[in-house]
């Protein structure tokens, strides 16, 4: 009975201390000299960071623009980030053709007319397939990747049980996605300071992502049992950012996850997924733009601002 009293009590106050004084109030800040105003507005100057330049609190097209568009039915703006190399990664396995070119998010292109007809949101991959009238959009990857799946009856299972379970990693790679690139990525490479609280929450969750991942793994070859599917292909790149994209192997010890190492060789070593990796990408074996398979054997210059 006191118990359960003194619950109510302190529930009662949880309610409306909100109320009386702003979370935010009640705080530390970082820098100290920061207050919280009543009313969120963008900073003005320099944001700062990778993306500070880009970024704007509003939706919707900046300009006028058109998109290239090649002979293919399928049309992908894309970039070779892990979002984007799902996609390439998929239509490489599905020996689809198709026409790639890179969209340069650092030039603000996301955010022409053309492409926000595509993808309202802004971001790659964004893909139109000409093969049907209207042409069909498609965006978001892991939308992407259930279209090309589906419509090729190909790398997602057939069996009714074994496909929800696709369903359910490719929707938990697309649910984790955001803390590994907007939060982990974010703070330990591109944010333009080390904030220590920021770094620990995220790092925390990528390594307990990469657990859930690592302990499914055990006994299995892929993350569909023993069936190879659009599961491990949107999954795959993600792990892959985290030591090539961010460095981050020593710092979140990604040598002792022993089943996600497995599993990221076996993946890795697949011809498709090589050449998938490659598709609009800015290293030096990168292939800027793709046309057909002939893209492969030939150079291509990195955008000069990536
Ligand atoms: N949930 C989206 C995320 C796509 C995404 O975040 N794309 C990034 C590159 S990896 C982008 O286009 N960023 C540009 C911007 O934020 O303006 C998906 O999976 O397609």
């Amino acid at each position: 009975m006191v118990t359960r009293t003194i619950f109510i009590i302190t529930s009662l106050i949880a309610l409306f201390l909100p109320s009386t004084l702003s979370m935010s109030e009640s705080k530390p800040s970082l820098p100290a000299s920061y207050t919280v105003p009543k009313v969120w507005n963008p900073p003005t100057g320099e944001a700062g960071g990778r993306f500070g330049g880009i970024n704007r609190p509003t939706a919707g097209a900046r300009s006028e623009t058109t998109l290239p568009k090649g002979e293919h039915p399928l049309q992908l703006y894309s970039l070779g980030t892990p979002n984007g190399q799902k996609v390439t990664i998929l239509l490489e396995e599905l020996g689809l053709e198709y026409d790639a070119y890179p969209v340069n998010i650092m030039d603000a292109t996301q955010f022409g007319s053309a492409f926000v007809d595509i993808n309202p949101n802004s971001k790659i991959p964004a893909m139109l397939d000409y093969s049907v009238t209207p042409p069909q959009r498609v965006f978001e990857s892991g939308s992407i990747l259930l279209y090309l799946a589906e419509k090729e009856q190909k790398l997602i299972p057939k069996d009714p049980r074994k496909r929800t379970e696709c369903m359910n990693w490719l929707m938990w790679q697309m649910g984790t996605a955001p803390y590994l690139g907007g939060g982990f990525g974010h703070f330990f490479k591109y944010a333009p300071v080390n904030i220590e609280y920021a770094i620990d929450r995220f790092a925390m969750e990528a390594k307990r992502i990469v657990d859930v991942l690592d302990k499914h793994l055990e006994g299995k070859e892929y993350v569909c049992d023993d069936e190879y599917s659009i599961a491990d292909i949107a999954i795959y790149p993600w792990i892959k950012c985290l030591s090539t994209g961010y460095n981050a192997d020593e710092f979140l010890q990604l040598d002792s996850y022993k089943n996600v190492k497995r599993w990221m060789a076996t993946i890795g070593e697949r011809p498709a997924v090589q050449r998938g990796n490659r598709v609009n990408g800015w290293g030096p074996d990168a292939v800027l733009e793709r046309h057909s398979p002939a893209d492969f054997d030939t150079d291509s210059k990195p955008p000069s601002s990536l």
